[in-house]
């Protein structure tokens, strides 16, 4: 299968279902147990922002207790070994592709392990806890620092960048995502658009499955791999 040059993908939070990180809209997912106007939205930030710091402070800690899978891994192999070019774009906060290996990547909702202050937009490391008390490290300004997420109403990061991407790939394919939240849902539309081959992996049908023309459904750990395998072959 390598009649492929340029493949743009998509991944979402269902790669790191395996490694322990909660989904967003599972039965027993992230919203399932949390408003996201409270803790996802720059309304609920400013209504109780230490509400929303302990939310964040709580992911953050988790990621020391996972690792990343065999789908984040065949993924950084692929970038690895792919004659033509690759570029991943995650919809997901945390560090398992980074840690994998991978690093053709953009994070377009952001970084679980980095803050940006609202004050100087300057963005911080920031791998421990943070709270309403911290200054940033560049203005010095106390209270001004958020985690580096993008909330919804918010645009999400190196759009630019990503559209330029998807309108010269060849083979586009979406890993783990439900296609609920928007702009990244539209992707697979913008991909059919530029000519390029669509393909879902996914543990089950999402939102967007009629605009794929193919699709193939189970563990991430199962299937990412053995796509890529064939991908390289
Ligand atoms: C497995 C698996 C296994 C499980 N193996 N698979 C009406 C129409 C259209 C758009 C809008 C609208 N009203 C509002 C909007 C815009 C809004 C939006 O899309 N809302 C929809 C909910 C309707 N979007 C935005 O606001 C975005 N910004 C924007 O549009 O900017 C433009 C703009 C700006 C200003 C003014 C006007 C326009 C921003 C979206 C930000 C999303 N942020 C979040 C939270 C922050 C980060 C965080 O806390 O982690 O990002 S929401 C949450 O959803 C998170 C995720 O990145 C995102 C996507 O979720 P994902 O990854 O798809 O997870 P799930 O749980 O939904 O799905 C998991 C999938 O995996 C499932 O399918 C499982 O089956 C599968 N799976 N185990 C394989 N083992």
């Amino acid at each position: 299968m390598t009649r492929y040059s340029r493949i743009v993908i998509l991944t979402g939070a269902g790669i790191s279902a395996e490694s322990g990180v909660d989904t967003f809209r599972a039965k027993d997912g992230i919203w399932s147990k949390i408003d996201y106007r409270d803790v996802a939205t720059p309304q609920g930030f400013a209504r109780d922002p230490d509400r929303v710091h302990e939310f964040y402070n709580e992911r953050r800690r988790g990621l020391v207790s996972v690792s990343p899978n065999a789908a984040h891994a065949a993924l950084a192999r692929l970038e690895r070994e792919f004659a033509g070019n690759v570029l991943l774009v995650t919809q997901n906060i945390d560090d398992l592709h980074e840690r994998a290996g991978s690093s053709r990547l953009i994070h377009m909702h952001g970084e679980l392990v980095r803050a940006l202050c609202a004050n100087c937009g300057q963005r911080h490391d920031w791998p421990g806890d943070m709270d309403v008390g911290h200054s940033c490290p560049a203005c010095h300004s106390a209270g001004y620092l958020r985690p580096d997420v993008v909330w919804f109403g918010e645009m999400p990061y190196k759009m630019e960048r990503i559209s330029a991407a998807i309108a010269l790939c060849d083979l586009f394919v979406s890993i783990g995502t439900s296609g609920n939240v928007y702009p990244a849902a539209g992707f697979v539309e913008e991909a059919r658009i530029a000519g390029a081959h669509t393909v879902e992996l996914n543990l089950e049908p999402s939102e967007g499955r009629s605009h794929f023309a193919e699709a193939q459904y189970g563990r991430a750990t199962e299937i990412v791999p053995a796509f890529v395998e064939k991908l390289l072959g």
